[in-house]
């Protein structure tokens, strides 16, 4: 049975991978996105439901960067409960921002101060950390449990905006450093004409509403008008979304964005970016094949406003979004950059960073859209680890069966942390001549882009080893010598037929 399941669970992953690009994460289970641009990257700061749990057990939280919104790399969690001495359970919604050269990081955590959910912030030079609590205490907290998913937002004068709630919105006028506040805990009028219905408890019995604000705000502005997104409805949840002349208010129901659909969990958490000219809208699913309620994954649509400003209705789909770059693979990738993989996790040390682990026999990584342009892959180099007998990493094009550019043999290293990086030639016998001095390449017979997949092959059964980056080496780059095995000179050239 339990055979069964895992077949049909790796069928559908299989299908998935063929087209979708949603859930963009497969490694892990991800939740909550919150998305924020930075110098010309699209990064997500997620949540990280644990493989198999029973309810919403999270302990740490990721983050992801992509340049092209399909190839996304793995940063790992440079954030977790144990960043927090005051926190215990609960690593539940988040949200990341930029200010001076720092990025603040809003959590909310269960505090074993208080025995409630508290907000805290943690702070880095980088967008990918290392952060560490700002405040070594939470910003907020009062014992309540409605103090999750904090929401934040700088504003044209400077004013930064903290928000968040369940069931209520609560907010904070954040001072310039962005680590204390001015003034007393807000709470905005939940009303009708504000969120479609007031808080549950205060609902007229019989009486029809249209909507309710549940939690998983999102705020931010769009010429001149603020807009709060959340999800909305009770269990499940859609995502609707208020706008107002002021952080403040007065707040006008403005209607759903994502309707209730068939996502697989009844949780939804939205977040909005754009990017290099497209407008991006974040969203989870319970969409992995061994995910749920409690096993989420982020997804992504991109969507055009409205003329007047107000959201689209964005329906969830499998497909996901297009590239809006191409992927240069002549140089040092981390592999645990990806379009879409299937079987493997990552893991993070202190020597190598994120790496691709648990790689078994038929497993694959794949990169879309990558650009050979007019040069030709002459090596494939990878940095790999092998406590076993290692495997080899095959490099398809467009399909895990398609045309095969080399194999790269993994030996044992002596261990799943002993790295060697090992170079293997690629087959370049399309090229019918290369002209060392031109270095031209004729009889090239590549696309200009193709969508690559490394495809992992060994024995059947154990882990085949571990991968850290790998990169690919073209002709024209090497600037080489034309052999790299032995020192040549004096070269003399004879045409015999066409060779
Ligand atoms: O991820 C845990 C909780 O589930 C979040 O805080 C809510 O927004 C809901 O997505």
């Amino acid at each position: 049975m339990i055979k069964k399941t895992t077949a049909i669970a790796a069928m559908m992953l299989l299908a998935m991978g063929a087209k979708a690009q949603n859930p963009f994460v497969q490694t892990w289970c991800t939740s909550d996105p919150a998305p924020m641009v930075h110098n010309g990257t699209m990064y997500v700061y997620t949540g990280h439901d644990e493989d198999g749990a029973d309810f919403f057990w999270m302990q740490e939280w990721r983050v992801y960067s992509t340049q092209d919104m399909v190839n996304w790399q793995d940063h790992g969690s440079p954030l977790a409960l144990e960043s927090f001495s005051w926190a215990d359970d609960r690593a539940w919604a988040s949200q990341t921002i930029e200010r001076d050269g720092k990025f603040y990081w809003y959590i909310c955590a269960h505090s074993k101060l208080s025995g409630g959910m508290a907000i805290g912030v943690a702070v880095a030079d980088s967008p990918t950390g290392p952060f560490k609590d700002a405040l070594g205490k939470p910003l907020f907290e009062n014992g309540s449990w409605d103090h999750i998913d904090p929401t934040v937002m700088i504003d044209d004068d400077g004013q930064a905006w903290l928000m968040w709630g369940n069931p209520q919105v609560y907010y904070l006028k954040l001072n310039r450093d962005m680590i204390s506040y001015e003034g007393e805990l807000g709470k905005l009028p939940m009303t009708e004409e504000a969120f479609g219905g007031p808080m549950m408890k205060e609902r007229e019995k019989g009486k029809k509403y249209k909507d309710s604000y549940v939690e998983g705000p999102w705020l931010t502005k769009r010429n001149g008008t603020y807009q709060l997104l959340y999800a909305a409805g009770g269990v499940p949840e859609h995502i609707s979304y208020s706008t107002a002349p002021s952080p403040l208010g007065p707040w006008k129901y403005a209607g759903e964005i994502m309707p209730l659909c068939d996502t697989n969990s009844f949780t939804n958490h939205c977040g909005v970016a754009d990017y290099k000219g497209h407008s991006y809208f974040f969203y989870h699913t319970g969409k992995l094949p061994q995910g749920g309620g409690f096993g989420r994954s982020v997804a992504v649509e991109e969507f055009k406003y409205n003329a007047d400003g107000s959201f689209p209705t964005i329906m969830p789909t499998d497909a996901g979004v297009k590239p809006v770059a191409v992927f240069n693979p002549y140089r040092k990738v981390e592999a645990e950059t990806m379009a879409f993989s299937k079987g493997v996790k990552t893991e993070q040390n202190d020597e190598v960073g994120v790496y691709v682990s648990d790689i078994h026999n038929g497993d694959y990584i794949k990169l879309q859209n990558v650009a050979f342009a007019n040069k030709y892959p002459r090596t494939f180099t990878a940095r790999v680890a092998s406590g076993l007998r290692g495997g080899q990493i095959e490099i398809h094009l467009d399909s895990i069966g398609g045309r095969c550019l080399g194999t790269l043999n993994v030996p044992g290293t002596g261990g799943w942390e002993k790295w060697q990086t090992i170079t293997v030639d690629l087959d370049y016998s399309t090229i019918t001549d290369i002209d060392a001095p031109t270095r031209t390449i004729s009889g090239l017979n590549l696309p200009a882009t193709a969508d690559v997949y490394l495809v992992f092959k060994g024995r059947k059964g154990p882990k085949l080893f571990n991968f850290d980056w790998w990169e690919m080496r073209g002709l024209e780059q090497m600037n080489m010598p034309l052999f790299q095995t032995k020192y040549t000179a004096d070269p003399s050239p004879l045409v015999v037929g066409d060779t």
